[in-house]
């Protein structure tokens, strides 16, 4: 039972290249959401806090080794073990904006040459989003921003080939706002973005990913 009057709460997703600027728009919609009133949780994958997120962080800090089809599987789990919370959270009208998801998982390991359909599998069955916001940010642009904090994979090739998987993954709950225009202008874009998926999302079930 979808407990709250007003119905669920939206999965509203944001991705995008490293310093397309998601951070600070999960961060703004957040605060332009709860200014509305709305019910709403800023969420971010990979979730460091946990203990398979430490391992990933290890990994991203360049403290560890791990094959890549290991780690492509720890950051599905890392998503999986969050997998009933987000359900009842959303089931209880929350809206959850959400740095990062199941399509970084696929661009990123991808672009290191893993087979694709291989990457999406382990996805089949997480939360489907309502809305992915896309921000798009020409890989060079991005680099220019600086800021790339020495992670593994903040490489302007690497990046670009990054980007070319995220495109290929494009469905029509994809939604690409240009990121190179001032902060404000992607600002408003994506406020609208999500005020209309909140709006129209409260009637739908919530569904599972699938490719
Ligand atoms: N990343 C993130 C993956 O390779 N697979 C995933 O499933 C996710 C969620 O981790 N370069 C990569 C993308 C980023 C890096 O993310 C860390 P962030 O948003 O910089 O903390
Ligand atoms: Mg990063």
């Amino acid at each position: 039972n979808a407990g709250s009057k007003g119905g669920r709460g939206a999965l509203i997703v944001l991705e995008g290249l490293d310093r397309s600027g998601k951070s600070s728009q999960c961060a703004r919609l957040l605060s332009f959401l709860e200014g509305k009133g709305c019910a709403t949780e800023g969420w971010r994958f990979p979730d460091r806090e946990t203990s398979v997120g430490k391992m990933i962080s290890a990994y991203l800090a360049n403290e560890s080794q791990l094959d890549d089809r290991t780690i492509h599987l720890l950051f599905s789990a890392n998503r999986w073990e969050k997998r009933s919370l987000m359900e009842s959270k959303l089931l209880g009208g929350t809206t959850l904006v959400v740095d990062r998801y199941s399509y970084s998982g696929v661009a990123f390991s991808a672009a290191k040459g893993l087979d694709i359909e291989w990457c999406k599998a382990p996805e089949v069955g997480l939360l489907a989003p309502d809305l992915v916001i896309y921000l798009d940010v020409q890989p060079e642009k991005a680099a220019e921003r600086g800021g790339y904090g020495g992670e593994r994979y903040e490489r302007v090739e690497f990046q670009k080939r990054v980007a070319e998987y995220y495109h290929s993954l494009r469905d029509s709950t994809w939604k690409v706002v240009d990121g190179s225009v001032p902060m404000e202008t992607v600002e408003e874009q994506v406020r609208e973005l999500a005020m209309n998926c909140i709006s129209e999302c409260k009637e739908k079930q919530l569904t599972n990913l699938s490719w």
